[in-house]
């Protein structure tokens, strides 16, 4: 049997990780500064323990020869969202890509595991440029909910403690947790529209402030210090009114009178 230098084996897979968080984590910045909600909450990334790569070899009976097109899960990517329609607009937007396709999908929402495990995982075939040329990896996507990943998180530190032999009180106890997992999910459905009206009201007035307080600090250059001691005081009592509308307002006016002196934020700070 061939050496095998693992550090050299699982570098393409360390390079997809890295690239695909942070196109993930891109997207869900380029929602956010337009204003808009994401689907995407949150994305983390792993590449398998080669001790847990050589234990599936071992269940699946996979040769190390086919072990890159059967380990499929080599490089792993989760991204988490907030609510269960969010999981299908991701899916969505991933089905599109042209850095990636998609060519398996597997669908524990619809069909939840017996342990109780929902997610929907895709597994995607993704090019990384190596110094050796271009590589196709396969790397499964894993996307769920909050509550999802709660209770799977959960749920597989119990399964290595018990060395996947659950007790039949805890896989009990597992199961209904699952369900109350499921029931939390559809509640926060009925209020998500409000839950997205509120973040994105934050996120707005996060960057108002920011980008008046920019203002405020270019025009403390240039106009009389008595003139902007008198904008910052309007501006904390708008603050305080509590009034999205009123800050956008208050900053309109504010950008009309820095024009007068060049002195506006040049471009809106993220
Ligand atoms: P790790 O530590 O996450 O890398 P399988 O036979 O289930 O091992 P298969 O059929 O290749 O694997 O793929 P599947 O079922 O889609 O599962 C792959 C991964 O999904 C698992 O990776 C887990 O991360 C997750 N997963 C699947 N089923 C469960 C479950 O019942 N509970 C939890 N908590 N996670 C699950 P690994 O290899 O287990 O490990």
């Amino acid at each position: 049997m061939e050496i095998q230098l693992w550090r050299e084996i699982l570098h393409p897979y360390e390079m997809a990780v890295e690239e695909l968080v942070s196109k993930f984590n891109s997207l869900r910045e380029e929602y956010r500064k337009n204003g808009l909600y994401s689907p995407i909450e949150r994305v983390t990334g792993r590449v398998k323990s080669v001790s847990s790569i050589l234990e599936k070899m071992q269940r699946k009976n996979i040769p190390f020869e086919r072990m890159e097109e059967e380990v499929e899960d080599i490089a792993g990517v989760r991204i988490i969202c907030q609510f269960v329609e969010d999981i299908e607009k991701v899916n969505a937007l991933l089905s599109h890509r042209q850095d990636m396709k998609v060519i398996e999908r597997k669908d524990y929402l619809a069909n939840q595991k017996k342990s109780g495990y929902r997610s929907l995982h895709l597994i995607v075939k993704y090019a990384v440029e190596t110094i050796h040329g271009s590589r196709d990896i396969l790397a499964e996507i894993q996307i769920r909910t909050m509550a999802m990943n709660f209770w799977a998180t959960t749920e597989h530190s119990l399964q290595y403690k018990y060395k996947g032999e659950l007790p039949p009180h805890v896989s009990v106890q597992l199961q209904k947790a699952a369900d109350a997992i499921f029931v939390l999910d559809n509640e926060m459905s009925q209020v998500r529209s409000e839950i997205i009206d509120a973040q994105i009201d934050s996120q707005i007035q996060t960057r108002l402030v920011k980008d008046i307080l920019l203002t405020i600090e270019n025009l403390y250059r240039v106009a009389s210090s008595r003139e902007v001691r008198k904008i910052q005081d309007e501006f904390y009592r708008i603050f305080g009114l509590h009034d999205l509308e009123e800050l956008k307002r208050f900053q309109k006016q504010l950008d009309i009178f820095a024009e007068g002196y060049r002195a506006q934020s040049i471009e809106p700070m993220p």
